[in-house]
């Protein structure tokens, strides 16, 4: 199956590459003639599939993520002819597309939203409108339930044209649809197929496990989003899927892969087992949170076992899995679970791990059982931001969080500190492509600020040197292409202390072996799993052939 082997690359649109061509000439925003520019670059890489995060119109309260028309494109980033031409180039290219299908939510300033403000409306039951509550002693309308918000805000809204109050689980700016009005399912239903028509191999399809909202009754208290269980993967929301792949996806050759919030495992395998006709595959958050609680908000210790028993629980439980470490809402991958945040110099140079551990991260995606998804940037190691201030922030989900800590009286400096660790913006800086001014992203004013790492870390340098990060990249993606054991082989964990894990992967009369460390010092290797590494070794992080013991964040892949 074509999507089970081919390696996704995500772009990112506003922070992948400028070109003059678009609106005001170099006006700090990637654009699709940027993207059409660098085809070259991804297609080097190895990657057989783009993800494309959202390109449509929209007012950009969230990024994109806030779709004001899914038949147009937002005039930042160019045209429908140059989205024509994108599709008609990456074909060339043998690279197909998916689209970014955010639909649990529009703008509000989609046209269906603004005419559902008026009660007689047709589009009033395409959203969900709710009187609010009088209560005692309160002089001004009560939202309609106690339910918080992704973004860590509120989530009704009051509309005075309308009298009442509609539901938004995201920004006040991103109305939720409502699934039980068929009406406005069969309109989601064209959305599909003008895009599949357009020539899109399928959709990654936003937090698609909260779209059906089964009652409005309060929420049991909880310290993120509460409510939850009143609409996450509800009896509804799997058939409002299977109705999709019924009626539209399974007539085409695509596939789709769901971001699941707050997933877990049961949940996961009735989205996505194929019998079900749902889902192909979901992104899951588990492996993400290892060193994290409330949701991903506060940092805690990291410990390389807890890593590999949640990866070893996905990686068995379900027939397929989607693999990723990086995306445009999480840390840079070398700052969460590698060496870069470490050593680093005063104008941005990593520290001396930086390299080792990018590779190292790579050697493991790139050994587990899924279609693999790579983030813009991860194939040259980009790191974190290194913002000193909220200010230089543009997540909204930061400043509603900053908001609310703020509300609990969390001193600045912490709240600094979790909302450094945590922003979406570490992996929203634009693409460091070489050394000159914005790093070759733009040649305005970027729309978020470079990273001043660019002269140390860009894609010109490492493209010179064969033992760069990007050719470490472009080894394993061939190699894994290649290699079926990689793909199908059967996930079996061998061993894992809070700094170092062994697993195998194994398919047919072919065993993988590899071990990867996690820390700054060396890791001997327990005798009892020696033979193990007798095998013919493939590839490490170090570029060093490893007998007993491991280097400091090196890894290594054998086979026998
Ligand atoms: O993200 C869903 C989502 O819930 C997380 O990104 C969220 O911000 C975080 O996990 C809270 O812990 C998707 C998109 O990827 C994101 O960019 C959008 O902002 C969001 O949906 C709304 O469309």
């Amino acid at each position: 199956m074509w999507w089970k082997e081919e390696t996704v690359y995500q772009i990112y649109p506003r922070s992948f590459q400028d070109s003059s061509a678009v609106k005001s000439p170099n006006d700090g925003f990637g654009d699709i003639p940027g993207i059409i520019s660098r085809l070259d670059e991804i297609k080097a890489l190895g990657a057989g599939i783009i993800w494309l995060s959202p390109v449509y119109k929209s007012p950009d309260a969230d990024n994109g993520y806030d779709i004001s028309d899914y038949y147009d494109i937002n005039p930042k980033f160019g045209t429908m002819a140059d989205m024509e031409k994108l599709f008609a180039e990456a074909k060339k290219r043998g690279i197909k597309i998916i689209m970014d299908l955010v639909i649990n939510h529009t703008s509000d300033e989609h046209e269906w939203f603004q005419k559902s403000r008026d009660p007689k409306s047709p589009y009033r039951d395409y959203y969900i409108w709710r009187p609010g509550k009088q209560i005692p002693g309160k002089k001004n309308m009560q939202p309609p339930n106690n339910w918080t918000g992704f973004f860590a805000g509120e989530t009704w809204e009051f509309d005075s044209a309308s009298g009442e109050f509609y539901l938004h689980l995201f920004d006040k700016k991103q109305p939720d649809l409502n699934y039980k009005n068929p009406k406005m399912t069969e309109e989601v239903k064209k959305i599909l197929r003008f895009w599949l028509e357009k020539g899109a191999s399928g959709f990654r399809c936003d937090v698609i496990n909260i779209i059906y909202k089964t009652s409005l009754d309060d929420g049991k208290k909880s310290l993120t989003v509460q409510g939850l269980e009143h609409y996450k993967s509800q009896e509804g929301n799997h058939n409002v899927l299977k109705e999709f792949r019924r009626d539209v996806l399974d007539k085409y050759d695509c596939f789709t892969v769901g971001e699941t919030v707050f997933v877990d495992l049961h949940d996961a395998k009735l989205l996505s087992n194929e019998d079900r006709k749902e889902l192909n595959m979901l992104f899951f958050f588990d492996h993400l949170e290892v060193d994290r609680r409330v949701a991903r908000f506060v940092p805690k210790k990291f410990r390389a076992n807890k890593l590999l028993d949640v990866m070893t629980k996905w990686q068995q439980g379900l027939d397929w899995n989607a693999i990723y470490f990086e995306n445009h809402d999480q840390s840079r991958i070398v700052s969460h679970f590698g060496a870069a945040e470490k050593g680093k110099n005063a104008d941005g140079k990593p520290g001396l791990y930086w390299e080792r551990s990018a590779k190292m991260i790579a050697l493991f995606q790139f050994t587990l059982r899924g279609t693999l998804f790579i983030y813009q940037g991860q194939e040259i190691g980009m790191t974190n931001f290194d913002f000193k201030k909220i200010e230089e922030l543009n997540d909204v989900e930061s400043h509603g969080l900053n908001k609310l800590m703020k509300k609990f009286c969390i001193p600045k400096s912490l709240r600094w500190k979790w909302i450094k660790a945590s922003s979406r913006d570490n992996g929203r800086t634009p693409v460091q492509w070489d050394d000159s001014e914005n790093a070759g992203f733009t040649k305005g004013k970027p729309w978020l600020g470079v990273n001043k790492n660019y002269k140390y870390i860009n894609y010109a340098s490492q493209k010179k040197d064969g033992n760069s990060v990007l050719n470490f990249y472009k080894k394993m993606i061939a190699f894994r292409k290649s290699s079926k054991s990689l793909i199908y082989g059967d996930f079996q964990p061998v061993y894992a202390d809070s700094r170092i894990m062994i697993y195998k992967r194994i398919y047919k009369n072919e065993t993988f072996t590899v071990a990867l460390n996690f820390s700054f010092g060396k890791a001997r290797i327990p005798k009892k799993y020696a033979g193990l590494f007798n095998g013919e070794q493939i590839a490490s992080a170090s570029g060093e052939k490893v007998k007993d013991t491991l280097l400091p964040w090196d890894g290594v892949l054998l086979r026998s």
